[in-house]
């Protein structure tokens, strides 16, 4: 018999496409990582967290691991956006439970050292788990690849690690402005290198997460956060044509209609905060993507119950992925998530 000649689209890139899909696909943020056993079973063996973004094998694995147990709508690759710091020569560290450590940029004059022209050849192995999680993802699973957008990255880059009240990367950014600029630059060039090589190897959409975009006033937001996007969507565009791109501009409250209308992102994914309110009316001109509290799917029960079908009741009328506001806690029970997909799936 002739295999038919038309395979399902995935649903993920049907409500990507502004399809009503009822019920809404669901993926998390960080689905993948510490709240699974057998996560930290393999953490645990490896010698730092970075050397599993890098070997394609492991990284592979633990990609597939929340696919196996629950049967989510899409994967998302397991790697970090800290993997493009790296890339361009800085030092990373990640401390067991207590996050990222960066060799940090004292001044405009080190961005010469930031190796940019090879840093894409150097995450080869990033693209090489894109092509493994793509043999072995069940043929209705979505693979998500993914970048930090450019403030978020260079936060990072500057502060070495998390000062939340951001003071140097802010000093940097009012005051010479002009280095700044040139250290975004060198960024936005290499997320639309590295988004488009994952795509090459066979991502099926993207997302870029400016986890801290919420912290900049005014100007400084389209400055640093909007013009950035702006730019990383039309180079990711001219390079992967019609490859969906989701924003995440966590904490970016009421600047998001202006940064969904200047970006022409595909979809916008919500953080907590948003009132579902203003997210239905966002779903007018675009898809929208979360925004379960993290802490809901924590408590679970009751509360979880409550949480998730006033969401799916308020977006599930329009263009619509369920998702978190931000990622799962690494105390968050694993059946939690079961529950969670079963929940969203019986809202039919
Ligand atoms: O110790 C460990 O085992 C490491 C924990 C961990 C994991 C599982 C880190 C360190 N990163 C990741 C994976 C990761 N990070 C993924 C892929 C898997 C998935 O989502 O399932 C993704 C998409 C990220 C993205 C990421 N890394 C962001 C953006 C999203 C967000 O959470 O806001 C940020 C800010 C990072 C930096 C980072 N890496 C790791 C940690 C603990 C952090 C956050 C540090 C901080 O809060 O400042």
């Amino acid at each position: 018999m002739s295999k038919p000649l038309i395979t399902p689209r995935l649903d993920l890139l049907r409500a990507l496409s502004r399809e009503l899909v009822s019920p809404p696909p669901i993926w998390l943020m960080r689905q993948a990582g510490r709240y699974l056993p057998e996560y930290r079973e393999i953490r645990r063996k490896a010698p730092d967290f970075l050397a599993l973004c890098y070997s394609p094998d492991l990284a592979a694995e633990i990609t597939l691991q929340p696919i196996r147990r629950f049967g989510l709508d899409a994967a998302i690759l397991f790697s970090d956006i800290l993997v493009v710091p790296d890339a361009l020569g800085m030092k990373v560290t990640f401390r067991e439970g207590e996050g990222p450590l960066l060799e940090r940029l004292e001044t405009a004059r080190e961005l010469t050292r930031l190796r940019v022209p090879v840093a894409v050849e150097r995450l080869a192995p990033v693209y090489e788990t894109v092509r493994r999680v793509k043999r072995e993802l069940p043929e209705n699973v979505a693979l998500i690849g993914f970048a930090g957008a450019p403030w978020t990255v260079a936060t990072y880059m500057i502060e070495g690690s998390g000062d939340r009240e951001f003071v140097r990367a802010k000093t940097w950014a009012y005051g010479d402005a002009a280095a700044f600029a040139a250290l975004i630059d060198i960024l936005v060039e290499t997320s639309i290198a590295h988004l488009a090589a994952q795509a090459e190897a066979g991502v099926d959409a993207v997302q870029v997460f400016d986890s801290w975009c919420g912290v900049l006033p005014d100007d400084d937001f389209d400055r640093w956060c909007i013009e950035p996007m702006q730019r990383i969507v039309a180079g990711v565009r001219a390079k992967a044509p019609g490859l969906p791109i989701i924003g995440f501009p966590r904490g970016a409250g009421l600047n998001l209609g202006r940064y969904v209308a200047a970006t022409g992102v595909d979809a916008v994914s919500l953080d907590t905060t948003v009132p579902l309110a203003h997210a239905a009316e966002l779903q007018r001109s675009v898809v929208v993507q979360g925004n379960l509290d993290p802490i809901a799917l924590l408590a679970g029960g009751d509360v979880l119950g409550a949480h998730t079908r006033r969401i799916v009741k308020a977006l599930g009328q329009g263009p619509f992925i369920f998702n978190l506001g931000h990622g799962v806690l690494p105390r968050t029970p694993p059946k939690h998530v079961g529950e969670l997909v079963a929940l969203v799936r019986a809202g039919r």
